[in-house]
């Protein structure tokens, strides 16, 4: 008798552990600062095992710094990352609800993610390539990138740097060697990886460092660029930010496990997971990652585990497939609030240098909508000439492409 003659087996489709109306739990964590050393930096895959399955951590749950991952910051820079990451949060806000007003016509937020990319991309040199999603935009304040810059890309007017022709939030900052983000998710993993080699086939003292999210995970992209990044020995840092959520889809429905990390080490490649919501072991591991690609010894694959708080974007509304306060459940807490808290422990910060900071912030961001408004605003414009959509991309227009402009040019009206 073949099987489905008398019973089916049914397909396994997973669903998410909690969905709305349920009470939301995560176990406790029971993973400490303490828990894991530095391996070598020319250690092999199976030496990291323990680093994968674990959870690298220099944050207590009391704000306290430990363990041999503690990268012994100087007060300065704690306050300079803590600074990012309210400046995030805040721009977050208000570009929330300028689209909200109609102002913008589509956001995304890094709501309870703001330290990955901003302790990342502080861990590495100026010289480095970023290759992001649009989950990492904190990067571009570390790199320097101007606040009005950035709102006027969000609006689409006549200072957007990429001429209106890229959604809001997928910026391009080419002087902070920011690349731009690709609305197929998925695609920039192994162009890092291309990117990472062509800098050690030029002997450049460069790094590259790329994320990509759970769901995208999923896709060919992702196993690709490990494949080639371990035959290879690129220096490239290979992070996979594990938020839960793809939209409305469980992380379970991306891998069979519930572990992204380990699945480096299938490719030869040393592995991490590590506290995504922990400042410091972000800085750390990063750190060490950059260090390993500098000496030669290729890449480090890391799985960055954190709770994505808010709504995937302006056009989401998790609580039809969530419950609405599962991120205050997350045993991960909130960046801001642990580096604050540690500075604070440390007495070199208080609540009222918090609160100062973040009026400080509420009117640079104020101040810098205003500013790009004056550019042109989604209402009303002025926006960049449709002729964009037929320059730039090849050096002499071809014929084909001509005709149309042209045809273009006799119907337009602006
Ligand atoms: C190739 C491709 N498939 C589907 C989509 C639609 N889409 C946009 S974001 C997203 C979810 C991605 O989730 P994840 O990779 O976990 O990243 P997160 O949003 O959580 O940071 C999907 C399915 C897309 N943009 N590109
Ligand atoms: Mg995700």
């Amino acid at each position: 008798m073949s099987r489905g003659e008398e019973e089916q087996i049914p397909l396994h489709i997973p669903d998410a552990p909690n969905r709305p109306g349920d009470s939301s739990s995560f176990e406790p964590w029971k993973w400490h600062p303490n828990d894991l050393k530095k391996p070598e930096f020319d250690c092999v895959a199976d030496e990291t095992f323990e680093h994968a399955t674990g959870l690298v951590r220099v944050l207590d749950d009391n704000g306290e710094a430990l363990g041999d991952w503690n990268p012994n910051l100087t007060t300065e820079e704690l306050k300079l990352g803590l600074e990012h990451m309210v400046r995030l949060r805040i721009f977050d806000d208000r570009m929330m609800k300028m689209q909200r007003t109609g102002k913008l016509s589509f956001y995304m937020q890094s709501f309870g993610e703001e330290g990955i990319a901003i302790a990342q991309t502080m861990a590495l040199n100026d010289k480095d390539w970023i290759f992001p999603t649009y989950r990492q935009p904190g990067a571009q304040f570390v790199r320097g990138r101007d606040m009005v810059s950035m709102i006027c890309h969000c609006i689409g007017n006549v200072e957007d740097n990429v001429k209106g022709r890229q959604m809001p939030v997928h910026y391009t900052y080419k002087e902070g060697r920011f690349i731009s983000v690709s609305s197929p998710v998925g695609t920039q993993f192994s162009q890092a990886v291309g990117v990472a080699l062509a800098s050690k086939y030029k002997n450049l003292d460069e790094v590259t460092i790329t994320w990509i999210g759970d769901g995208a995970s999923a896709e060919g992209d992702y196993h690709y660029g490990l494949n080639f990044a371990s035959v290879f020995k690129a220096p490239v840092i290979l992070n996979v930010v594990n938020n839960h959520w793809a939209i409305s889809t469980h992380y379970n429905i991306a891998s069979g496990s519930n572990n992204f990390a380990t699945r480096g080490l299938a490719y030869g490649i040393p592995c991490f997971r590590v506290d995504g919501n922990d400042f410091l072991a972000l800085y750390s591991v990063t750190k060490w990652a950059r260090e390993r690609a500098k000496l030669g010894f290729g890449a480090t694959h890391v799985e960055i585990l954190t709770y994505r708080a808010g709504a995937h974007s302006s056009s989401d509304d998790p609580s039809r497939y969530r419950p609405s306060n599962e991120h205050e459940y997350w045993p991960g807490g909130d960046p801001i609030e642990r580096l604050k808290d540690h500075l604070i422990k440390n007495s070199h910060w208080t609540e009222k240098e918090q609160k100062d900071l973040e009026e400080k912030i509420d009117q640079e961001v104020i101040s810098a909508y205003k500013e790009a408004v004056k550019y042109g605003d989604l209402a009303n414009g002025p926006y960049p000439s449709s002729d964009t959509i037929f320059t730039e991309v090849y050096e002499s227009v071809p014929w084909h492409l001509q005709e149309q402009w042209d045809e273009m040019k006799k119907w337009r009206t602006e």
